[in-house]
């Protein structure tokens, strides 16, 4: 039984809300295996299936369902592609208009000369899972002085333009000087528009290149943004636009930059945020928004923004790796203050690459020949909140969730001794939200004493969990009450409960139909509050009965009815 005299409103959160995501990585799809895949692209056709990029020329494709256990090709140039090392078929895009239009790009290098070629292919006409050979359209081709630092990676912006990441073409302190030559591709963010070309060339340079109007020919039209040692792998955030690079550092620092137009990166002046070579530099240098010391890894492998549905808490942030260390981060980052930064776990194998699906889940593309996924959350919902606050003698209860999956509603449940509850009320959830939603319920049905809450939250599978607990105190009861008894009717037990505003003697019998005393539930001296007691009619026989509770001049009576 409780019993609180004072009339302090008490607020006690008397359980933390204690479960925390699980961020490993589990075989997406344990029946494939890929050799050196680079890659991980979906076409956005709304077919969901997924391409996986081979190191020699190869693209495979397949349904995105973890039960699958064959691939097929979808395009094979390896009589065209020179691969080993950072050489090989790099990158692959597909063209927001492919449902209708069957183009799609990709990056690789190519022999004699070594140089990088950007091409558009097309799907078979007959066959979605294949694509036609014979379909290539080079659109631009570089040389390249070395075999390593080849960038590879292309991808459409939302602008509709192609964006290619070319590095800065090898060998160790770009010797060339090309990443800050602007007359040449190297080292550079590329950008071109496939849909107008301008003749001779099979693309056109879009407008607002930030070279576009420069009358010296021999500055590339074609840059985007420069300064850039070995871009391994961009993405565009579908929420923000923006585009989100990991450039591969020399000796010391990997760093994550923001691109954007017309900026320059710093390599080979900076590496990271450190000097690397000034000789010569007196430009404008892009700061990266993170990076991270070769004590921590020594490649990095730039992912996505994550906007998927199945790792709530990362949404929002960027996902990146370390191909060496195999450390993945979530980087958390709002254009203004200070990037930060949490590993959340480490990959089971070399992280070549990350990709996503057509719902924006994210994928780890491993040099092991796996591709992984995130291992669902197992936190449903995620609760900011949940407060009680007495309103006039009710109690007025908010809660508010940051995010949730699956999530039917919440059972709002109440106890006076924090060990049994019952169900007062249900409200329905928003199912799966990344959003803020706030909840709010008024409680009528108290008058005096101590009340906990707590929230049961289910999901639409019927599963559930129980989250905070909140405490108020709605102080010594102001008035005898004699509550309906609980459950009625009743076989053989019931519950009745009862408040005492003043000490006194309490007496509580229980009638037949006829006036003639059954029973007492209680004789004795009581101290101000709010009590219960329990009959256990398993002697008496069905039919009306009434209990009556006494105490000096007050008198309360109610009826009751066994079914046995
Ligand atoms: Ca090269
Ligand atoms: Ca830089």
């Amino acid at each position: 039984m409780i019993k609180k005299t004072n009339y302090v409103i008490l607020l006690l959160i008397l359980i933390q809300y204690t479960n925390y995501a699980q961020y490993n990585f589990e075989v997406a799809f344990p029946n494939l295996t890929f050799s050196s895949a680079l890659d991980l692209q979906n076409a956005g056709d709304g077919s969901d299936r997924l391409f996986a990029v081979e190191r020699s020329g190869v693209i495979k494709v397949f349904p995105n369902q973890s039960t699958v256990n064959t691939t097929k090709t979808f395009l094979n140039i390896t009589d065209r592609v020179t691969s080993g090392g950072e050489t090989g078929l790099l990158g692959l895009a597909f063209h927001p208009n492919y449902e209708t239009n069957g183009y799609f790009y990709v990056n690789y290098t190519a022999p004699s000369p070594l140089r990088t070629i950007i091409s558009r292919f097309s799907v078979s006409s007959t066959n979605p899972d294949s694509a036609d050979k014979n379909s290539e359209l080079i659109l631009l081709t570089y040389d390249q002085p070395y075999s390593n630092h080849n960038g590879g990676c292309v991808a459409f912006g939302p602008d509709g333009n192609l964006y290619i990441a070319a590095g800065d073409g090898g060998s160790g302190g770009d010797p060339q000087n090309n990443a800050q030559n602007i007359t040449n591709l190297l080292g550079k963010i590329i950008r071109i528009d496939v849909d107008n070309p301008q003749v001779p060339l099979n693309y056109g340079i879009p407008a607002d290149n930030p070279f576009v109007d420069s009358t010296n020919v021999n500055i590339r039209k074609e840059i985007y943004a420069w300064g850039l040692r070995n871009t391994w792998r961009f993405s565009f955030d579908p929420v923000t636009g923006w585009l989100w690079a990991g450039d591969v550092g020399q000796g010391d620092w990997e760093e994550v930059d923001i691109i954007q137009n017309g900026k320059n990166y710093g390599w080979r002046c900076y590496e990271g945020n450190h000097p690397y070579n000034l000789s010569g530099c007196n430009g404008v240098y892009e700061n990266p928004i993170w990076e991270y010391s070769h004590s921590l890894g020594f490649s990095i492998s730039g992912g996505y923004v994550y906007r998927g549905e199945n790792v709530p808490e990362l949404y929002g942030k960027y996902i990146c790796g370390d191909y060496v260390s195999a450390r993945v981060w979530a980087i958390d980052y709002d254009g203004i203050n200070p990037a930060t930064s949490t590993q959340i776990t480490t990959a089971p194998g070399s992280i070549t690459s990350f990709g996503v699906d057509e719902n924006n889940e994210l994928y780890l593309v491993s040099f092991n020949g796996k591709i992984y996924r995130f291992t669902p959350t197992i936190v449903p919902v995620e609760l900011i909140s949940f407060n009680a606050t007495i309103v006039e003698g009710k109690v007025r209860l908010d809660w508010y969730t940051a995010t949730e999956t699956n999530n039917s509603g919440f059972t709002i449940q109440r106890s006076t001794d924090g060990a049994t509850y019952e169900n007062i009320f249900f409200i329905g959830g928003n199912g799966t939200s990344t959003t803020r939603n706030v909840y709010s319920y008024l409680d009528e049905s108290v008058s005096s004493g101590f009340y906990y809450y707590r929230l049961k939250q289910v999901d639409f599978d019927g599963s559930f969990e129980y989250l905070n607990v909140v405490a108020v105190d709605l102080g010594t009861p102001k008035e005898f009450v004699l509550e309906q008894n609980y459950p009625n009717p009743f076989n053989p037990r019931t519950v009745i409960n009862y408040q005492v505003p003043v000490e006194g003697l309490i007496s509580i019998k229980v009638y037949d139909v006829l006036g003639n005393e059954i029973k007492t539930l209680v004789d004795e001296q009581k101290s101000p509050g709010i009590y219960s007691v329990e009959l256990d009619a398993t002697q008496l026989t069905s039919g009306i009965y009434f209990y009556k509770l006494s105490s000096g001049t007050f008198n309360s009576t109610r009826k009751m009815i066994l079914l046995q």
